[in-house]
């Protein structure tokens, strides 16, 4: 048995092969199907002549509609007509699925493509986006690997709220009340301390009300933790890590990425550094642009757009207004109304795909800022503890991994770069 992809050479040429795959478009002509049949690696066309199969063979093969499994035999030849320049001639054509009429065919409203998103997960786009993903992740662990981290395995279910508290998914644990986890931080910061350095991909869940192109209900988050590491090492880990990814990608996906019109040459160039923005200077440049912003004004989807536009390199914005971040963030020396944070912007207008920052480790700073949002202690004591026995600096940050495949694979909304999109509207299927 060969690939698609395999099949598709001229080296192949004058030799028997079998493939396996479904129907992906067909018309017959006389007394010849051309089906073209499609499988994971790509498309090719299949040519099915009556008298050269079996008559029943030939029977199936006009009436095998769209999606339709079967396995083919036959012999590969040149054919300039036939989409990438080969096809196959069949002397074997075995109907193994038959598939009813397709309920996707050209031309779709998105809410039926979601609606059938269990089918529509096969198309080429979708696979094309699949493969990226992928590829991007076995970058990520790549690099990690290599630079020395473990990965690590935290829990899903928590009872605490590393980030906004509103967009809690609150769970009946049992007789009690926990949360689906956020973000994995709070159990890779306890695990530093036996590790050193750890990084964890799991789900994380964003009870986010808000309709946009951007946020998922339910996410894959890409996060790490290191000790002794301060917020330039982390920036540092992030612009490296992200060009990792980049550069495994356009060398696994090239085909994937140019069929997603994406040009594999914007993602190759992308090196570290990346260049270092302070939320003061995004604030000037924001207000030359006539943005209507002060100091303390979050920058949303409009203003990241603003400042990411005319880049082609993923650039850092730095040391944020206390007020807009959690907790657990250190405070930064030089300018105290300040965290030592970043939120890493992908270019192109995309914006954030990173959010990290150093780590504070004085207790009683961290207790201060828990009692001020009103929040109860209990759930707490553990994550305070870490600054007990033993605390280190240490800083971490984690990657919305539908964030960075939306804007390497240019789609033009989150919900494609994820099989079953969880969103406010859909649960189903
Ligand atoms: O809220 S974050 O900015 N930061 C954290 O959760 C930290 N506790 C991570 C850490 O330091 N270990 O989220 C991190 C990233 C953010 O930059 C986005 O890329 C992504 O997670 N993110 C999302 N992706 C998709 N949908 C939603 N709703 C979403 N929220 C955040």
């Amino acid at each position: 048995m060969v690939s698609v992809k395999e099949a598709l050479s001229k080296d192949q040429v004058g030799k028997k092969v079998q493939i396996k795959g479904w129907i992906y478009r067909t018309r017959s002509s006389g007394g010849i199907v051309f089906a073209v049949l499609r499988d994971s690696t790509g498309i090719i066309q299949v040519t099915v002549k009556k008298g050269t199969v079996p008559d029943a063979e030939f029977e199936n093969a006009t009436k095998s509609g769209i999606e339709s499994s079967v396995i083919i035999e036959g012999e590969i030849a040149e054919d300039k007509r036939a989409p990438g320049g080969f096809e196959i001639r069949a002397s074997k054509f075995q109907l193994v699925g038959v598939s009813e009429a397709f309920p996707i065919t050209e031309y779709q409203s998105t809410e039926l493509l979601l609606d059938l998103r269990h089918l529509w997960i096969r198309s080429r786009e979708q696979t094309a986006v699949s493969k990226v993903k992928a590829s991007l992740l076995r970058g990520a662990r790549e690099w990690f690997h290599d630079n020395g981290y473990t990965e690590v395995t935290p829990p899903i279910i928590t009872a605490v709220a590393p980030e906004d508290s509103t967009t809690l998914f609150q769970i009946k644990y049992f007789d009690r009340i926990a949360y689906l986890s956020q973000s994995a931080q709070f159990y890779l910061e306890s695990l530093i301390y036996s590790l050193d350095k750890v990084y964890s991909l799991t789900p994380s869940f964003r009870a986010e009300k808000s309709r946009t192109p951007r946020h998922l209900a339910e996410y894959w988050h890409l996060e790490m933790e290191a000790a002794w590491m301060g917020n330039e090492g982390n920036m540092e880990v992030q612009e490296q890590l992200v060009s990792a990814m980049l550069h495994n990608a356009v060398r696994e996906c090239t085909d994937e990425l140019k069929m997603l019109k994406r040009d594999p040459a914007t993602l190759k160039k992308i090196e570290p550094p990346f260049e270092r923005m302070k939320y003061e200077e995004a604030m000037d440049f924001l207000q030359k642009k006539g943005h209507s912003v002060t100091w303390g004004s979050d920058l949303g989807a409009i203003e990241e757009r603003a400042i990411t536009t005319d880049r082609e390199i993923p650039v850092f914005i730095v040391n944020y207004p206390k007020e807009l971040k959690p907790f657990y963030m250190k405070e930064n020396p030089d300018d105290p109304r300040t965290y030592k944070n970043s939120d890493l912007l992908a270019p192109e207008g995309f914006g954030e795909i990173i959010g990290g920052s150093e780590r504070e480790t004085d207790m009683n700073l961290m207790i201060e800022r828990l009692e001020e949002k009103g929040e109860g202690l209990d759930n707490y004591q553990w994550y305070l503890d870490l600054r007990k026995y033993g605390s280190v600096p240490h800083s971490g940050f984690g990657l919305g991994l539908e964030r960075i495949v939306t804007w390497v694979c240019k789609l033009d909304h989150i919900r494609d770069a994820i099989p079953y999109p969880r969103t406010v509207a859909r649960v189903y299927p």
